[in-house]
């Protein structure tokens, strides 16, 4: 996959925004630059059926608005049905081949991988693209573990220079450009963005950050 596309890769489901409008926030973080978008909708609370296949359509049009990938979390059934441009899985949502074989060659496969071993699996069995984490400590995702830091994302980058990496977990503008500097293609935020005060903004300077890191400037 084109790896410019994992640049800032924003992750968000109604459950992350407290009163906020899902819709809403994610068209500000398009306008703002945001390069992939992941709608991953967990927790106490979350949409199903119907409301959820409705709200990934909608969130499919604005991303294809914006020309970026529309990626699902864990439902490849409904990723299938909206015809998601990919799905993303973690490592116990199913046998990465399995789900490969059951979208296609077309369908971008992101796989969440905690270790170098992780990563190894993901892209034999054919995923697109590894998210490493969590980086940092996170509060967006319940057990996620204790944080492996950002020198997990060199090692994976030395073991698998060709496959397109991106950091997650805690990462904010702060710590973007370490991420990116330590090889990752970009980075996977949920709160960074969500809970930003101004989601525009965030999400710009945001992309600043990392296109100056990229840039090696
Ligand atoms: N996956 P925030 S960490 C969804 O380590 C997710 O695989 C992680 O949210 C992993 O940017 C995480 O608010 C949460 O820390 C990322």
């Amino acid at each position: 996959m084109d790896k410019s596309k994992l640049q800032l890769y924003f992750i968000a489901g109604t459950t992350n925004l407290g009163d906020r409008n899902l819709l809403d926030v994610l068209q500000a973080a398009l306008k703002g630059g945001i390069t992939a978008f992941q709608l991953r909708e967990k927790g106490e609370g979350a949409l199903q059926g119907d409301a959820l296949k409705t709200l990934a359509e909608q969130c499919k049009q604005l991303c294809n608005e914006y020309k970026v990938p529309f990626i699902v979390n864990d439902d490849v059934d409904l990723a299938i049905a909206v015809d998601a441009d990919g799905v993303h899985i973690g490592q116990e949502d199913g046998d990465i081949a399995e789900v490969r074989k059951k979208i296609g060659s077309d369908k971008i496969l992101g796989v969440s991988t905690h270790s170098v071993t992780d990563a190894m699996t993901a892209s034999d069995a054919g995923a697109n693209y590894v998210g490493v984490g969590p980086l940092f400590e996170t509060a967006s995702k319940e057990n996620a573990g204790t944080p492996v830091g950002p020198e997990l994302v060199r090692q994976v980058v030395n073991v698998l220079p060709g496959l397109p990496m991106v950091g997650i977990g805690g990462i904010t503008e702060r710590k973007a450009g370490r991420v990116i500097r330590e090889g990752a293609s970009g980075v996977a935020v949920i709160s960074a963005i969500a809970h930003a005060k101004d989601v525009e903004q965030a999400a710009r300077a945001m992309k600043g950050v990392i296109t100056l890191a990229s840039t090696g400037v």
